[in-house]
């Protein structure tokens, strides 16, 4: 994936800083080393390294860090702030009717995506059609027919007419009753004056309402060039990067989307129509830079606990978000944790465990929290209904009776309590959070020194690691 060292490398260099308050010159520059390596390893183009490395430099030695926030953090926001501003926010794709035109070298992707854009939009409740205009390429035609019916949706092209700009009038024409268009074009390389001239012709029969570059992952320092031309025959309002399956380092995406001055629509990653994601930046980022990602962990959580809930009627995860979480609420995801697979992945994901602290942890860290899990399970099945949903009520008597029906210690009692509390707490911090409001998350973070949603992970303050932190 674009930047994957990026991370890694970055962390390591970045973990040199902890301790540290304050960073001299010497530090920045280690720093601003690895960020440039990185990125001109992941194919982004040089001048663009450039820019980004001296802002940073420059950012990281001028601006004071806030109090309490120690150098790695401080390095850490500005990186990350400056990172978002670079790739942008996610291109806006509204769920509405629309028109979307299709461009991109030979092979890069476009026939593809189109089908799996139309795929997306009919998930999403929309009526897509696909227009193949691509006259060039036999075979273009019976491979979106294809696509489009794996994809169940609408089609329409025309294997006899050679004129694509006459195909996109008709197929519009065709498929009116459609919501959303998304018109193919053969590819072309931009530097082509005839069939840059054609794709203008079909952009402006066509109107669309976003014009997408589609872009193979693989195109490292040529993406500039071909971003340049294209942009300035139709205008580009966005970039698919498509076969990030692949091995392929994608840095010529981050370059096309700094040229075209716009931002990064969906990300192709398989073969087939369900292979097709939203770009989501901030997780992107997040994720990258180690911090956690939030967003797709609410997502897996989610997912959990939809699983744990319809052997559950009576319980709603929802009901977490809003107000009250009760030991019920605790012993839920912790079930669902159980599904979500291998929980060092999922704390991978958690803000401030993910990263670095990851790597720290003795090999069976996850162990005893698996175990402490267990227990917990355990006696939560000794208490009654009364008591799992409303823990505050558990006093000494009550606790030495759990103890008993459940065979468990008195303290791992306690420590249950405890961790509900403080599950509860963080908690009620991410109930205001909208979606991945990082500013926000990253001063919380700072505040509660890496906590974060350490409960969650059936770790926090009980298990030496994460509560040390
Ligand atoms: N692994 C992988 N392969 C992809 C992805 N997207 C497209 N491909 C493959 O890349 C090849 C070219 O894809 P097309 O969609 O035909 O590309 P195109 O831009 O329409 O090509 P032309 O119409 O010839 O310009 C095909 O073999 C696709 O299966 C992806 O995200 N992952
Ligand atoms: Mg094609």
């Amino acid at each position: 994936m674009v930047l994957d060292n990026l991370g890694s490398s970055l962390r390591g260099t970045l973990d040199k800083l902890q301790g540290k308050s304050r960073i001299d010159e010497d530090d920045v520059e280690e720093v601003v080393k690895e960020i440039q390596r990185s990125l001109l390893q992941a194919d982004v183009d040089v001048s663009l390294v450039m820019d980004l490395s001296d802002s940073i430099k420059q950012r990281a030695l001028e601006e004071e860090p806030p109090g309490g926030t120690n150098a790695r953090d401080h390095v850490l926001k500005i990186v990350y702030e400056e990172l978002v501003d670079l790739i942008g926010e996610s291109t806006e794709i509204p769920l509405e009717s629309q028109t979307i035109l299709l461009a991109g070298l030979q092979g890069s992707g476009k026939t593809t995506s189109a089908a799996k854009m139309a795929w997306w939009f009919s998930k999403k409740g929309l009526r897509p059609a696909v227009i193949q205009t691509d006259t060039f390429r036999p075979g273009a035609y019976d491979q979106a027919k294809q696509m489009t019916e794996r994809a169940e949706v609408e089609f329409y092209g025309d294997p006899d007419e050679e004129d694509p700009v006459k195909i996109a009038r008709e197929g519009l024409e065709a498929t009116e009753d459609a919501d959303v268009h998304i018109v193919d074009t053969a590819g072309r390389h931009a530097l082509e004056d005839s069939l840059i001239d054609e794709i203008e012709e079909i952009e402006t029969l066509v109107d669309p309402d976003i014009s997408l570059l589609v872009l193979d992952a693989a195109i490292g320092q040529g993406a500039k060039d071909q971003a340049q031309e294209f942009d300035r025959a139709i205008g580009i309002d966005g970039v698919v990067v498509t076969k990030l399956d692949g091995t392929a380092k994608g840095g010529g995406a981050l370059t096309a989307v700094n040229e075209t001055d716009s931002s990064i629509a969906f990300l192709g990653t398989g073969e087939t129509v369900q292979d097709i994601e939203r770009f989501e930046p901030n997780g992107f980022i997040s994720r990258l830079l180690g911090m956690g990602d939030l967003k797709q962990l609410s997502e897996r959580v989610e997912r959990a606990m939809a699983e744990t809930q319809e052997e559950d009627e009576d319980w709603d995860p929802e009901d977490i978000m809003k107000g009250s979480f009760t030991l019920k609420d605790m012993q839920k995801q912790m079930e669902a944790m159980d599904r979500m697979g291998p929980l060092d992945q999922v704390m991978d994901m958690i803000p401030g465990l993910g990263g670095g602290l990851m790597d720290e942890l003795p090999d069976d860290a996850m162990d005893v929290t698996q175990d402490r899990m267990r227990k917990f399970d355990v006696i939560m099945d000794s208490m009654t209904e009364e008591e799992l949903e409303n823990p505050r009520i558990v006093g000494q008597s009550r606790v030495r009776r759990i103890a008993r029906g459940s065979g468990q210690d008195e303290e791992t009692i306690q420590e249950l309590l405890e961790q509900h509390k403080m599950m509860e707490q963080t908690i009620k911090q991410f109930q205001g959070m909208g979606d991945g409001d990082m500013q926000r998350m990253m001063k919380r973070l700072q505040n509660q020194g890496g906590g974060g949603m350490g409960g969650l992970g059936g770790g926090g303050g009980g298990l030496g690691p994460f509560g040390d932190d």
